[in-house]
């Protein structure tokens, strides 16, 4: 309940106005779903009571709704859920409600003797009033929502390291970031226009009330993005496009002494450097010089390759018949190398030493040694690629 109640914080932060107008919906339809059932109720039977007996329950029941709808976060992603959701969030809102109302009402002894089957078929009007008013109010409300900017909202999640390139990248598909996500704000960036944020609940409460339509990722991998975003983007309908590199040349940081016998100092810092969260270390070492190992493509794993010691040569082929050659010679240099990428190395220098930063566990049945089951495999990656979306069972 305190997760929910933090969220609905976030919410109310980033809709307030909007928020604010489903409450009053909420209460207007709880009062009228009131007045009907009583109607219904009083108007057939004959009771020495009036609905003015019936008031001070109705008092207790608007009191419970609020208290409902901040501390259950019933009215979460109001905006973007879809109609089943819709109609299993008002339930929930309506059960809870009432369990609590007859809590009260049984331990206080409140309320004229026939306000339970009132109550009864007051929320049950109410129910049947919340999904019908926050479906029109919805529908409404997203075209004015969406009709008040010129342009799409459109959200990045990426890395401080890779934040420009991601906004070039989407440029050139004419696309304008309004919003990005970063895993970590180590600079404090910020940039015009643009709304930046590392809270994930924040995040999901704009992409809800600022319409967000279209969301990528750039330079990380998929599984880098928290699961609690994931899920609410799929709860939105909303999917998660993958843009990216399949491999990268980087300069480490490095602290370098005026003093070279004091020699130098390289590091690598997770979220900023590396943007897939590491799982596993390994290193080859005591190599002889034209030694060549690999021979193989990852469908998972994303790695970090540095040579600290030696010189070692990465040959990458894309499966499409591009071929590179990368050559690890300084301390400082490393190659981040995303799945689906078939590789050799070569070792240039005996007791070259490579050191590799893995996203994944060791898995064999994660690896493809057979290069024409690579080919095939990355004809059929490439015609999805530019519609990559993922949708995660989390
Ligand atoms: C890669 C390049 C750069 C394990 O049991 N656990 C591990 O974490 C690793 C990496 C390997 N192994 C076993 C699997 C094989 O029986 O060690 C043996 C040698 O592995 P492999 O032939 O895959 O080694 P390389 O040098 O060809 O490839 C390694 C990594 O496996 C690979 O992911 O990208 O380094």
């Amino acid at each position: 309940m305190k997760e929910r109640f933090n969220f609905f914080r976030k919410q109310f932060a980033a809709g307030k106005p909007w928020l604010i107008s489903f409450i009053v919906i909420d209460l207007v339809c709880l009062v009228a779903a009131n007045h009907l059932a009583a109607k219904v109720y009083l108007g057939q039977h004959y009771f020495s009571y009036t609905y003015n007996d019936y008031r001070p329950i109705v008092l207790i029941m608007v009191l419970i709704d609020i208290f409902v709808t901040v501390g259950f976060d019933t009215l979460h992603l109001v905006l973007r859920r879809n109609r089943k959701d819709e109609i299993i969030r008002s339930a929930e809102h309506v059960a809870v409600s009432l369990v609590l109302l007859a809590v009260i009402l049984f331990t206080t002894k409140t309320g004229a003797s026939f306000s339970r089957a009132i109550v009864y078929i007051a929320y049950f009007i109410y129910f049947i009033l919340l999904v019908c008013s926050h479906t029109l109010w919805k529908a409404i409300l997203q075209r004015i929502i969406r009709g008040s900017s010129s342009s799409e909202s459109i959200l990045l999640i990426t890395t401080d390291r890779f934040v420009d390139e991601g906004i070039q990248e989407l440029e050139k598909k004419k696309s304008k970031v309004t919003d990005i996500f970063l895993l970590k704000n180590m600079d404090r960036r910020e940039l015009e226009g643009v709304q930046i944020t590392e809270n994930v609940d924040k995040i999901k409460a704009r992409i809800c009330w600022k319409y967000i339509e279209k969301i990528f990722i750039y330079g990380i991998d998929y599984q880098t993005v928290p699961d609690e975003l994931i899920k609410a983007c799929s709860d939105m309908g909303l999917s998660i496009e993958a843009l990216g590199f399949e491999y990268r040349v980087m300069d480490f940081k490095t602290i370098a002494n005026a003093d070279p016998k004091l020699g130098a100092l390289s590091f690598l810092e997770g979220k900023i450097d590396i943007p897939f969260s590491i799982r596993r270390v390994y290193w080859i070492t005591e190599t002889e010089a034209d030694l060549h190992r690999g021979f193989h493509a990852h469908k998972l794993n994303c790695q970090l390759l540095f040579c600290p010691y030696g010189v070692i040569d990465i040959i990458l082929d894309d499966g499409l018949g591009n071929e590179k050659k990368i050559t690890l010679d300084e301390p400082y240099k490393g190659l981040l190398l995303m799945p689906g990428m078939w590789r050799e190395m070569v070792w240039r220098k005996s007791g070259s030493v490579l050191c590799v930063l893995a996203s994944e566990y060791y898995d064999a049945d994660e690896y493809i040694r057979n290069y024409d089951e690579f080919i095939t495999y990355k004809k059929d990656y490439i015609a999805k690629r530019d519609t990559l979306t993922i949708w995660r069972e989390v």
